[in-house]
């Protein structure tokens, strides 16, 4: 008998729907060695969630066990929202596990952009931030050859022990572990969705030189739009194909809205060209710097349709900042949806909701 759902990981219970780790005890019976809690079940077969996160002393508990072992940690973090996911403590955090860095989903890059490119943007980015890593890597949890590579340096890097997986929500752990599987014919169990908090506890699966790969719960967000989405929004939102970047020209006296979440004012400049990286079913709109404040209030809910009502309010007030760019490319990046990349010279300013995280940073690609 297993007293662990094989999906999220969590305890079992027969006593709280509410809570993480629940069956019924008549499904438990049915199936005691190999059994999905409650909320991997609706998450699996419905794509249904059960709002229940992972906790901060749950939280400050695994980081103490990991940092304890001494073990290799892999920390994932998504390359399209680097911002919203890399985790500037992981030096405190682990001062004496070997780390190893994996950024997954380059697939939502398109082809033109060359792998070599991100990852010496990352390893300068890392640089800047003073974040020390063994190795980095740049991967997506969809190709096979990327798993390949990362089982050759986790196993460069694990001394023959354990591997603890680590990061935000959402990056792909569990996508990676489940690929992992796949690569050695092994059932990809963990349960993965676009919901967060997907992953409830440790879940260890085996690799053939004896150690184990440790799934963890992901740390939440809460500067990260995905956070405050319900799942229709996540649903219009959630790509599992490239983006496809969209180029607009830009006068000064012009204003580009990412759907509801952010408009962009250009104030002053020259002419220039801004390139939007966000999911495709965002609509993207542009205005008259003039007509930016009434086309917002009036279309929040149709033309630019998200967030939805529901959402802005748990997201706060609207704030704005301003940025300059000129000569060397910026990206503005909106932790959760995206980024754009500005190329010219100008300033900007941004509205967005306050409990999201936007800045500017140089670009990426
Ligand atoms: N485009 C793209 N999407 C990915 C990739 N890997 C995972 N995803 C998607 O990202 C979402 C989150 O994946 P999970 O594996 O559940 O993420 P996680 O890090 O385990 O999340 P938690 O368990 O909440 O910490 C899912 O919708 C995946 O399909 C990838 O390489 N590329
Ligand atoms: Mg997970």
């Amino acid at each position: 008998m297993k007293n662990r759902c094989e999906g999220c990981g969590a305890k079992v219970q027969f006593t709280d729907p509410t809570q993480k780790g629940f069956i019924r005890n008549d499904v438990y019976l049915k199936n005691p060695d190999r059994f999905y809690c409650e909320r991997c079940f609706n998450l699996l077969h419905y794509h249904k969630n059960t709002e229940i996160t992972y906790n901060e002393k749950d939280f400050l508990n695994n980081i103490k066990l990991i940092r304890e072992s001494q073990n290799l940690v892999v920390h994932v973090v998504d390359v399209f929202d680097l911002d919203g996911t890399i985790v500037k403590e992981i030096n405190q955090y682990f001062p004496h596990n070997p780390l190893l860095l994996v950024a997954n989903k380059f697939d939502l890059f398109i082809d033109s952009v060359k792998v070599m490119r991100v990852k010496n943007y990352l390893n300068n980015y890392l640089q800047k931030n003073n974040i020390k890593v063994d190795k980095s890597l740049v991967i997506s949890s969809f190709r096979s050859f990327d798993i390949e590579r990362l089982l050759t340096n986790i196993y460069q890097l694990q001394a023959n022990k354990d591997v603890y997986f680590f990061g935000m929500t959402n990056v792909g752990k569990s996508s990676l572990i489940n690929a992992i599987s796949k690569f050695y014919s092994q059932t990809a169990s963990i349960t993965v969705s676009n919901f967060i908090s997907t992953t409830m506890d440790f879940i260890k699966i085996s690799l053939p030189n004896k150690t184990f790969i440790i799934d963890s719960p992901g740390i939440i967000n809460s500067h990260q739009v995905t956070y405050y989405l319900e799942k229709s929004s996540l649903n219009i939102l959630t790509t599992k194909r490239y983006i496809r970047p969209a180029t607009y020209q830009i006068n000064p006296q012009q204003a580009l809205f990412l759907g509801g979440f952010c408009i962009i004012k250009f104030l002053e400049g020259i002419k220039s060209t801004f390139v939007v990286y966000v999911p495709p079913n965002l609509v993207v709109h542009r205005t008259k710097l003039e007509n930016a404040e009434t086309f917002f209030n009036k279309h929040q809910d149709d033309i630019l349709q998200l967030p939805t009502l529901k959402e802005r309010e748990r997201m706060g007030k609207i704030i704005s900042q301003q940025f300059s760019f000129s000569e060397t490319k910026k990206d503005l990046f909106i932790c959760g949806l995206g980024f754009v990349t500005l190329v010219g010279m100008g300033t900007i300013e941004v509205k967005y909701y306050e409990k999201i995280k936007v800045g500017i940073r140089e670009a990426i690609v």
